[in-house]
């Protein structure tokens, strides 16, 4: 065995020398022998997997590298635990941060093949809903990059988020089978395996020394396979991993039936313990309670968890004193915040500390991240639920509160009231866990993501715990990787940056600022203006393919994409749209300016008014798109299955950025900063990072509207949309035309539930109360877009203001507050 990994370790050392491997040989190689193709199967998906295993190869070795390096200096590392990672495609974001442009462009130019073009035949991974899980996966990019040792464990789930598409101007879902045709960039570690544990009891066993053990009995055990995949840095040769988890049965399964010669049917109870990685749920925003979702939680936690424990004893032994000074876990939202009890679970009864150490340990080494005001986003799961499938962990969650509370009657003697409203466990006919209160019981950092929000935790949601432990809380506004997000989609603006300022910009995004110069160059303002121009024409090809809708690129074009949820208020969007179409009906037209309308997002399935917005607009869109009137002015479309691709086509052509939340519901927004990056001017509510946005930018480069966070609890006390209406000629006009049936004229009443919402005292969005100060902001827009000069200059000082939304600025932040890693040593090659 030595003498092999002694050979083994030799041809690793020969082949990272060998670096002029040709890559065109390389690509040939898995093109004819990795996938046995031969010349009749070339098409488009076999070359992209070439090239793709062409690519890999050169991340593993770099990985590899990176992995050694780290070891000799057995440095400090953090796991990010996320149950969602929003990636995209790899191809082109490996190409650019390895610099591999000019050889793949040499290579393919044989085949007559643009790299463009084969990067289309990648399938994005879709493993996220929204928000959090793209900034888990630009947070990755941006730990890279900065060269910290930060690994991403999540789920590989089979089925990521749902594709859409629209029939009759409802959506439709259709399963994401993203794995069916191979994904070339994972590796596999089966040898490395966890073993789960669910249902069961628990068991207490005295020792010969009297000493009580607690023992997890009768469990049903299920597998976990680790896929690896790399996460390269920009030109820094660092590439740091992805772990994905896949479950699968153990051998063992359902001996019963076995023994009862049901071979078969034994076999077939695999599906089972297969299915808890099969789906990636696609709810944000609501909990649903589901048990497999729980279990998903759980199979995470504790995969990543033995993983990490199981080499800290292979390099430590036993000794966890020093473990949290090795080790930081970092919890995105509550969705993996049961690694607080199994972690307490497996160094108390796998490794037989006490208590008070394994809790020194835990509340040491974990950290958790809030992304979310909305109450009812906020887990609770059922005692029930988790005394049936995991015994044990309940057990430990009921004694860490029992000492939490303690702490609580020390602080606040005699105030049972607190300790009730602070209490892990909510009481009630069907007492629940709190999940938030878990994870901050058991965290040494607790982060907002914007500024507002974490005021917002402090004063409200969190309060109690604020004044237990003020020293735990703090903000951590997100940021957005500038490499995906305007180097990787808008070359051309990359380029023409890059003749102006120092190409280093790229990793020290602050530098993007010395832009603000050029602001009224008028030449650079021409070159500025006419590579929106082509974006806009690349934006309008795919809604004309996609939506038969036809874009005019001399228009404003004026986007709203983002997950549809009440409380983004795309309602209130296509109440503007509405309003606009009603001025041309009436021949109001002197004051218009042109735009072109597009929306994008998904609902979650079980959300009934999310989805009756998307056939709002998408039967709005049909009645303006129809009428020929309209046409010089306006146009709408709601393009389908809004991903992280459509993204990178979408926030390069935008002029006007809607980021229209009811304040004090969006906890920060990121795709603001996707557009604010590529020059778009934002129409928004002081809401989340708008307010930063907002700061950054100045007044008169954004257009802000809507009622001010402390206005917002008056303004409900006695809030009268009915009077609002009446006295607001044109929403009065906009309901009018809603109510007639217009829309809906062979669907009568479908609508009604929306105009309900509207006129509700306890609408919680306040469509009807922002209504006219939208409009008035919207107008302004209008206005200086009729200059476009002046548009294009307050264009560029908006991409010059965008420096702070980094995420390279935001994970140094983690970094310094938080984790304190040290970077693996910099070998930025000057760029
Ligand atoms: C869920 C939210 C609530 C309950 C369950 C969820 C399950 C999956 C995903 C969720 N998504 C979010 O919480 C989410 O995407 N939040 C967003 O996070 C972004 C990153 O911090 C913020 O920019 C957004 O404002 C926030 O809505």
């Amino acid at each position: 065995m030595k003498k092999i990994m002694d050979d083994l370790k030799e041809s690793e050392m020969n082949l990272s020398r060998l670096k002029d491997y040709s890559f065109e040989d390389d690509l040939l190689h898995h093109f004819h022998y990795t996938l046995g193709r031969d010349h009749f199967s070339a098409s488009h998906y076999y070359l992209f997997q070439a090239l793709a295993y062409t690519i890999r190869d050169r991340l593993v070795t770099r990985c590899r590298q990176t992995i050694e390096q780290r070891y000799l200096q057995s440095s400090k590392q953090v796991a990010y635990l996320s149950l969602e990672f929003l990636m995209g495609r790899a191809l082109t974001n490996a190409v650019l941060n390895l610099d591999l442009a000019s050889d793949v462009e040499q290579s393919l130019r044989s085949y007559g093949i643009k790299l463009e073009e084969l990067a289309q035949a990648e399938n994005d991974a879709g493993l996220g809903n929204g928000g959090l899980g793209r900034l888990a996966a630009c947070f990755l990019d941006s730990c890279a990059t900065l060269s910290l040792p930060v690994t991403g464990y999540g789920i590989r789930y089979e089925y990521g988020m749902f594709n859409q598409s629209v029939n009759n101007g409802y959506q439709v879902e259709h399963p994401d089978n993203w794995l069916r045709k191979g994904h070339p960039w994972e590796i596999s570690a089966p040898e490395q395996f966890q073993r789960i544990k669910f249902y069961g009891q628990v068991r207490i066993q005295i020792d010969k020394h009297g000493r009580q053990h607690r023992v997890w009995d009768n469990s049903q055990d299920v597998l976990a396979i680790p896929y690896d995949i790399p996460v390269p840095g920009y030109k820094n040769e660092v590439v740091n991993t992805l772990r994905l988890w896949k479950s699968e049965a153990t051998d063992e399964f359902n001996l019963n039936e076995f023994n009862a010669g049901s071979y078969s049917e034994a076999v077939a109870t695999k599906n089972l313990a297969e299915q808890i990685t099969m789906v990636l749920y696609p709810n944000d925003a609501s909990e649903s309670g589901k048990e497999l979702r729980l279990k998903q939680q759980y199979f995470l936690c504790s995969a990543t968890l033995q993983d990490i424990i199981s080499h800290w004893v292979d390099n430590h032994g036993a000794n966890f004193h020093d473990f949290n000074n090795f080790q930081v876990f970092q919890l995105n939202d509550t969705h993996p915040s049961i690694a607080i009890p199994e972690l307490m679970r497996i160094l108390l009864d796998e490794y037989e500390l006490t208590w008070h150490e394994a809790w020194r340990v835990v509340s040491q080494s974990m950290a958790y991240t809030n992304h979310t005001l909305l109450p009812e986003a906020l887990e609770k799961w059922p005692v029930e639920l988790f005394n049936y499938l995991l015994p044990r962990i309940l057990e430990i969650i009921y004694e860490i509160n029992a000492r939490f509370l303690t702490e609580v009657s020390y602080h606040w003697p005699g105030d049972i009231e607190k300790q009730r409203n602070m209490s892990i466990i909510e009481e009630g006919e069907k007492p629940t866990i709190r999940m938030a209160y878990l994870a901050i019981v058991g965290s040494f950092s607790v982060n907002g993501v914007a500024q507002l929000h974490t005021q917002l935790l402090s004063s409200g949601l969190f309060k109690d715990f604020y004044l237990l432990w003020p020293q735990r809380f703090n903000n951590k506004t997100n940021g957005v990787t500038p490499r995906r997000w305007l180097a990787h989609c808008n070359p051309a603006l990359a380029r023409l940056i890059s003749t102006k300022i120092d190409h280093d910009w790229i990793l020290d995004f602050s530098q993007i600022s010395l832009l603000g110069q050029y602001s009224q160059d008028s030449e650079f303002i021409e070159q500025w203006a006419t590579i929106k121009r082509a974006n806009k024409d690349k934006l309008s090809q795919l809604v004309k393919s996609t939506c038969d809708v036809q874009f005019d690129s001399a228009m404003m074009f004026d986007v709203q994409v983002k997950r549809i949820h009440e409380y983004k208020r795309q309602l209130l969007n296509i109440l503007h749209v509405i309003h606009l179409y009603e001025c041309i009906r009436n021949g109001e037209v002197e004051h218009i300016v042109p735009r072109c309308v597009l929306f994008g997002g998904k609902a979650a399935p079980g959300y009934f008014m999310a989805k009756l917005v998307i056939k709002l607009i998408n039967n709005v869109a049909k009645v303006i798109n129809d009428d020929q009137v309209a046409k010089p002015f306006l146009r709408v479309a709601f393009l389908p299955n809004y991903n992280v691709s459509a993204m990178e086509i979408i926030c390069p052509a935008t002029d006007l950025s809607e980021q229209i939340s009811t304040t004090g519901k969006e906890a920060s927004g990121t795709g603001n900063m996707k557009f604010m990056m590529n020059g778009a001017l934002t129409i928004g509510t002081l809401d989340g990072a708008n307010i930063e946005i907002f700061d950054a930018v100045g007044d008169g480069n954004y257009f802000s509207f809507g009622a001010q966070i402390n206005d917002i609890s008056t303004i409900r006390e006695n809030y009268n949309p009915q009077s609002i209406i009446k006295e607001s000629a044109n929403l009065s006009r906009v309901v009018q035309l809603l109510e007639s049936g217009y829309f809906n004229l062979f669907e009568p009443e479908i609508f009604t539930p929306l105009i309900k919402s509207i006129k509700d005292p306890n609408d919680q969005w306040l469509t009807a109360y922002d209504f006219d100060d939208y409009v008035a902001a919207q107008t302004k827009a209008s206005e200086l877009y009729k200059n476009k000069t002046q548009w294009h200059s307050r264009s560029i000082l908006n991409t010059a203001a965008s420096g702070y939304f980094s995420s390279d600025r935001t994970i140094a932040e983690y970094n310094k507050d938080i984790w304190q890693l040290v970077p693996s040593h910099q070998k930025h090659s000057k760029t």
